[in-house]
């Protein structure tokens, strides 16, 4: 089994609201279609979800958010859902949407649900979900990132593979010289925040995968741009991007 999230950077063109990366989104699916495991695919908001979460001052913290927010950041998740099951279909992938409420309570993950993605997945389909506002109960919502899914899911599915699709070779040492670092283990990189996504951006992506990686799962951050590094993690163990290596107990 191997967990992909497509970042909201790769699949979206993050300077202008609402515009999608078509092309990179085909190339991306083209080299997904390569992939013969089992797979469940997660993708994250990017100039659809952040721009109107921005607008709507919304964020991961459970709060009673503005009702027309919470309902224009779902709407705008469909529609970007919507591109992304047409391209996997378009690539003879045949995708199966699962948006989160179907395996969130809460903000608590549903094991029984997240294990029939398992049972969805070996079947051929490939179940796809994305980050999204959630009803929280209370009258309260809440911003759920693809990146906490992907810990949720890997938590109880234990993976072989979890793969990061960014906009970027992986984790630099160095924002300025762009210094990629190979591999971590177990270790905690300092990184600088540059992006403005409301559920934190990199930082995020880094603490969910250290917190992966913790639990002995491989974590892969790979430019999403160079799709075929995603093949080559997979069917070759070849790491072009940031590898935490995944270590028990670090
Ligand atoms: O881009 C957040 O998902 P992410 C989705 O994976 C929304 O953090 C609705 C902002």
């Amino acid at each position: 089994m191997i967990l992909i999230k497509l970042g909201g950077s790769i699949i979206t063109n993050k300077e202008k609201p609402l515009s999608v990366r078509r092309k990179t989104i085909e190339n991306v699916c083209k080299a997904l279609k390569k992939i013969e495991e089992p797979k469940i695919i997660v993708h994250g908001g990017g100039s659809y979800g952040h721009y109107w979460s921005v607008k709507y001052d919304m964020h991961t913290k459970e709060k009673k958010y503005d009702l027309k927010g919470v309902s224009i950041v779902k709407n705008s998740m469909i529609e970007l859902n919507k591109i992304i099951l047409d391209s996997l279909l378009k690539n003879k992938i045949n995708p199966y949407c699962l948006p989160p409420t179907d395996f969130m309570f809460g903000n608590k993950p549903i094991p029984k649900k997240i294990k029939e993605m398992e049972k969805i997945a070996k079947s051929g389909l490939v179940p796809v979900t994305f980050g999204d506002a959630l009803w929280h109960g209370q009258n309260k919502t809440f911003i759920l990132s693809g990146d906490k899914i992907i810990t949720h899911i890997a938590k109880i599915l234990k993976p072989k593979l979890c793969i990061f699709a960014l906009n970027e070779d992986g984790l630099y040492s160095d924002l300025k010289t762009k210094k990629l670092i190979y591999e971590l283990k177990g270790e905690n990189p300092k990184i600088t925040q540059n992006t403005m996504d409301v559920t934190g951006g990199m930082t995020r992506k880094v603490n969910e995968a250290i917190e992966i990686s913790r639990i002995g799962i491989k974590v892969f951050f790979v430019n999403g741009n160079k799709p075929e590094r995603i093949v080559k993690a997979i069917k070759n163990k070849k790491y072009e991007g940031t590898l935490f290596k995944g270590k028990r107990n670090a």
